[in-house]
């Protein structure tokens, strides 16, 4: 196999032969026609070159400006708290306009505060941690008759519990809360099937199944919680909660599935698949995401997941990648009933650094250094797909990305994207600076930290609320664009928190020794004992 390096001008230097050594200061690319006997994109494939020209990495960088951006990232995240400790502190979610909080259920269950705890250590941001550390010791409890939804409550609280008990120095109070909270948790798990149902009674500790179609959970939520069961099992010794998340995946490798596809509901009854849609956004997205991570977390010992994980890429670059035209803009778009639909969610943007963290593992592409073809087709695709992630901001009115965007075909008009005013909107969302601060952390190109500075002004510009906090948008594409009166939890536990470490020095929380749970806590890699690892499994 042949591969061509690509320089700072893209001028293709110098071939080198599969397996040998790369330099390390230039960034690698397949020629395209290599990749594309291997890659089979799906209709409307054009035979392309890639728009990005990646920059070197920098050997030498403006430190300064890059602590500045970075102190400047903290006080956004100062505003945005500041604004809700006025005036909604306690309350699960903040409206900053009408200055009130609200609650999910009877007296809150932490949403806010305790997705944000792992934010104010990395912060260093002392007193609100330790304001925020009272309120959990005094005022957080779960001993509430009331429904929440198991995979929030799970990514945002429980996540948010254990990543701050790490992070805090292994603090027995965050401990016993991810414990007690655990352990209303697995009452979900009680269908006849093993598949979790969507909500729990958190005092009866008892599965509640969704109002919509048919009671089926949503396949993200089913088997996005692995991460943050096992590590409370790690912690804890008790395979209880190791077993619970476990089997969910189980039962889904058991399924049939599209090139390693599933579709976005699951029937807690049957443990069937429900329908025909495919997508890597809502409802789909933390599957293909958690997959890789869990292979991660447990020190790569859970071979299972890299499998399924590379079966599912499989089928997204076969079935659902695709260019637009004319700027040949690499999206992944879903599939409705077995018919391609060029759509794509802001929420499948997470896969852009996915794809790349997939190839090193959380070590630096110059740290791997010995990249085969299928892993330099997934950088490739990973770099891109995060290129066209910040196309989706950069050509609004705003500099910032609606909710959901279209891609022409090549047969379509000139635009590339095309926004429609029902999906214009914008909630503060994480995916595409997490992308960028993986892509960052991976290969050392300053442009993606140059283009997060450039998503950070927008939000800067249009979402901050002078009377405190930040709020969500009605219309991208329009200015003045209109405000939602919400300032989602994720802007303090995902959005901030990637913005600070894109911008700071990489040694903080590295991507080798962690996991980041997909709601941006990051929980650290272990080793499983043989006790937990006994619960594991493999095909037959
Ligand atoms: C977060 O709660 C998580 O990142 C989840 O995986 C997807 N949705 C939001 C952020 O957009």
């Amino acid at each position: 196999m042949i591969y061509i390096r690509w320089s700072i001008n893209s001028t293709p230097e110098t071939l080198l032969d599969e397996g040998q050594v790369f330099d390390d200061d230039a960034f690698e690319r397949p020629v395209e026609t290599l990749v594309q006997t291997q890659f089979h994109p799906p209709i409307h494939t054009p035979t392309h070159t890639p728009t990005h020209t990646p920059t070197q990495i920098p050997v030498v960088y403006d430190t300064i400006k890059w602590k500045e951006r970075q102190n400047a990232v903290r006080e956004a995240f100062k505003h945005a708290w500041g604004g809700y400790v006025r005036d909604a502190w306690g309350c699960d979610e903040y409206h900053p306009i009408s200055h009130r909080g609200s609650n999910l259920t009877g007296i809150g269950i932490g949403f806010t505060i305790v997705d944000s705890l792992d934010t104010l250590l990395i912060m260093d941001l002392k007193e609100e941690f330790q304001h925020a550390r009272d309120w959990v010791a005094r005022s957080l409890d779960f001993e509430q008759n009331g429904n929440v939804n198991v995979f929030e409550t799970t990514i945002r609280v429980l996540g948010g519990l254990l990543s701050a008990y790490h992070l805090a120095g292994n603090d027995t109070l965050f401990l016993s809360k991810a414990i007690d909270l655990g352990d209303r948790l697995l009452g979900a798990f009680s269908s006849s099937s093993g598949i979790p149902y969507a909500s729990v009674n958190l005092a009866l500790k008892q599965g509640i199944p969704a109002h919509f179609v048919g009671g089926a959970s949503s396949t993200s939520e089913a088997t996005t919680l692995q991460l943050e069961f096992k590590y409370l099992s790690h912690l804890t010794s008790n395979e209880e909660y190791w077993k619970k998340a476990e089997e969910v995946m189980f039962k889904i490798d058991s399924l049939e599935k599209l090139d390693g596809l599933v579709p976005i509901y699951l029937d807690p009854h049957t443990g069937n698949f429900v329908g025909k849609t495919i997508t890597l956004g809502a409802r789909g997205d933390s599957y293909y995401e958690y997959l890789l991570k869990q292979y991660l977390q447990t020190s790569r010992t859970e071979n299972i997941y890299l499998r399924m994980y590379d079966q599912s890429m499989d089928g997204v670059k076969s079935r659902l990648v695709n260019y637009s035209s004319p700027s040949k803009l690499l999206y992944i778009g879903e599939l409705l009933n077995d018919e391609f639909s060029p759509k794509m969610d802001h929420l499948v943007c997470f896969m852009g650094g996915n794809f790349a963290l997939g190839v090193t593992l959380g070590k630096t592409v110059r740290e791997v250094k010995h990249l085969n073809f299928k892993q330099l087709e997934d950088l490739r695709i990973g770099k891109e797909l995060t290129k066209t992630c910040t196309e989706m901001y950069f050509r609004t009115a705003t500099g910032l990305a609606p909710e959901i965007a279209y891609f022409t075909s090549l047969s379509g008009p000139e635009k590339d994207i095309s926004i429609k005013k029902f999906d214009s909107h914008n909630l503060l969302r994480p995916e595409t600076v997490e992308s960028l601060f993986i892509m960052w952390r991976l290969t050392g190109d300053v442009q993606y930290r140059e283009w997060g500075w450039k998503i950070f002004e927008a939000f800067e510009n249009h979402t901050k609320y002078e009377g405190g906090g930040y709020t969500s948008l009605e219309d991208v594409t329009s200015i003045p664009p209109g405000r939602k009166d919400k300032m989602e939890t994720f802007w303090l536990a995902e959005t901030l928190k990637y913005f600070y470490l894109l911008f700071g020095p990489n040694d903080q929380i590295p991507l080798d020794k962690y996991v980041f749970n997909t709601e941006a806590h990051p929980l650290p890699i272990f080793m499983p004992t043989r006790k937990v690892r006994g619960q594991g499994w493999n095909r037959q």
